[in-house]
């Protein structure tokens, strides 16, 4: 049968851009909102010595789970403020803190109203079933388009995968009210109203509570995932000692988590029955610390007031002070982090994410004419595309131009020598690698626009193919970073060496995977190291077990871009 393909993907592409176009304004109030909401729990959070709030956890966790976890608790946080992830550790708690108080005011509601109704329930069960399975992943997506990238779209994906169970279990809290007290309360004449607040919300309120503590784990467990899209905190250390094969500090993160986690789910588990409420009635204590936290904000808030900006127009506070940012383990990361450092850019900071992120914000502020700071190089199709400059670099802080080389597995001459004399000779220009890298970017799948410049340009395809042997179904493993550089040149060789007989998989890899799967042999070869600059660091831990074939583009560039509409020209206008 020869059905065509249902467009399902395309429906929901169109789905998103209407939507995004339509309700551009309630994202933008969301976005501010939960950012607002954001900044102030991590104010509040940080507005002591660290000393203070570790002590003032460790009392909840003592009050609420007796004290060898209240020691725990203190000596764990000691150990993570001693390892350097304090300032993580604030951000990732109120991240969680925050999607979870979002699923009890969005979630409770909602699983009163189910237990209430057997056709809202019909209706809620399945899209809950949908929204749990459906990978967490997927949700980052849309929410880039909706809410920018940064902590917003994590916290609204965290939210959307943790909610489940806050429902569900408010659900079935209020269903398993005995019936015979529904009874009675009838009999006594109560209110619909009155039998929620007096015996329903009551009775039900350990399993709602047992649904509210595992929406906040889930909340947790996605911080790694929010980190891909620009969130900070513990899960961006853990993404970025992946990106660049970091095994200490990707422990120290990942206990950290623990710890974080372990304290969380403390408190929510014992909050209803603390352990020592004979002591101390748990309303005194809450009350205490909900004025701590009131107090403490208005504060910060009067404070906060009196030091604005003077410089409330400037480009810093026109794009919050922030440089939009790629893969953490990308090196023009590294870049533009000793680049904040020499202009001593100290208020603006660099966000982490994925090129495609970056590419989609830089989009999204070019369509409403919004100022924006990128990391940016060439060669690359954006610049076709939208009217942009590099900011000047007085300090050259950046490098100069660059080339790309080619780089394989020790052991490959001998393997394949066919593939190994093609890699070699594999060299083009940048105006090739913008042809395919324009057509991947107008929607065209990177195989084919990889076939497509082969077809027109069988001139250098049979310079790199001359003299090499052809293979006899060998394979070949090319590993690539997303970056739309590297998507273009790793297909194009791919197609190139499958057209010659080798069987090619190409893997897509974090950057320090990329160069360690080269060195210890489990890929075969890559077309992407930026050297000597850019990738120095890798190349200098690897260089003893890779083979560089030199360069097979010349002429690239690193630095911070902006559109021509912002009206500045160098990095030290950012200051
Ligand atoms: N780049 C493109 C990479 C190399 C290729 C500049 C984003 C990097 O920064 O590592």
């Amino acid at each position: 049968m020869n059905l065509p393909k249902i467009p399902l993907g395309e429906w929901i592409d169109s789905l998103v851009n209407w939507l995004t176009i339509t309700f551009a304004g309630l994202f933008s109030f969301i976005t501010s909102a939960i950012e607002g909401t954001l900044n102030i729990l991590v104010d509040v959070l940080s507005a002591g010595p660290p000393i203070v709030l570790m002590i003032i956890l460790a009392l909840l966790v003592t009050y609420t789970s007796k004290w060898p976890l209240g020691i725990f608790t203190i000596v764990s946080l000691l150990l993570i403020d001693n390892l350097g992830y304090w300032e993580s550790s604030i951000q990732t708690l109120a991240i969680v803190i925050l999607s979870g108080l979002l699923t009890i005011v969005i979630g409770v509601p909602i699983g009163i109203w189910c237990a209430q109704r057997k056709s809202v329930r019909n209706i809620i069960t399945p899209i809950l079933d949908f929204m749990q399975t459906m990978p967490a992943f997927v949700y980052l997506i849309p929410s880039i388009l909706f809410f920018g990238i940064g902590v917003v779209p994590g916290i609204i994906a965290s939210f959307i995968f943790a909610i489940a169970p806050t429902i569900r279990m408010t659900n079935l809290g209020i269903q398993e009210v005995p019936k015979d007290l529904i009874e009675a309360s009838n009999a006594f004449g109560s209110s619909s109203r009155q039998k929620l607040f007096k015996v329903q919300l009551p009775l039900a309120t350990p399993t709602i509570m047992a649904g509210v503590n595992q929406s906040i784990m889930l909340a947790l467990s996605m911080v790694v995932t929010a980190s891909l899209v620009g969130a900070p905190g513990l899960g961006a250390d853990v993404y970025r000692a992946v990106s660049q094969i970091n095994v200490g500090q990707g422990f120290e993160a990942g206990l950290s988590i623990v710890f974080i986690a372990i304290i969380l789910d403390r408190i929510t588990q014992n909050l209803r029955k603390p352990a020592y409420e004979h002591i101390v009635n748990r309303k005194i204590v809450f009350s205490i610390l909900a004025m701590l936290v009131v107090i403490t904000a208005l504060v910060l808030g009067f404070t906060k007031e009196n030091t604005v900006k003077e410089n409330a127009n400037g480009i810093g506070s026109q794009t919050d002070y922030e440089i939009i940012g790629i893969e953490p383990g990308a090196g023009l990361m590294k870049l533009t982090r000793d680049a904040i450092k020499d202009y001593g850019l100290n208020d603006w900071q660099l966000i982490e994410g994925s090129s495609a992120a970056m590419v989609a914000e830089l989009r999204k502020a070019y369509n409403n004419q919004e100022p924006i700071i990128v990391t940016g190089w060439s060669p690359h199709w954006m610049f076709s595309s939208f009217n942009l400059k590099y900011l000047e670099d007085p300090n050259n802080s950046f490098g100069g131009s660059e080339d790309i080389h080619t780089i394989v597995r020790k052991g490959l001459e001998q393997d394949a020598p066919g593939a190994y004399k093609i890699l070699d000779q594999f060299s083009w220009e940048t105006s090739d690698m913008e042809e395919v890298m324009v057509d991947i970017a107008d929607g065209m799948d990177p195989s084919e626009a990889a076939v497509k410049w082969i077809d027109a340009h069988q001139d250098k395809v049979v310079q790199w193919t001359k003299g090499a042997q052809a293979g006899n179904g060998e394979s070949i493993n090319l590993v690539y970073v997303a970056w739309d550089t590297e998507i273009a040149s790793t297909n194009v060789i791919g197609k190139v060496l499958e057209q010659n007989g080798y069987t090619v998989t190409l893997r897509q890899v974090e950057v320090g995977p990329m160069f360690a799967g080269i060195a210890n042999g489990s890929a075969d070869a890559m077309v992407a190291a930026w050297l000597p600059g850019t990738h120095l660091e890798y190349y200098n831990t690897y260089k003893d077990d890779i083979v560089d074939l030199g360069a097979n583009l010349q002429g690239t560039k690193n630095g911070l871009v902006v559109p021509e509409y912002v009206d500045i020209d160098s990095i030290e206008d950012l200051n």
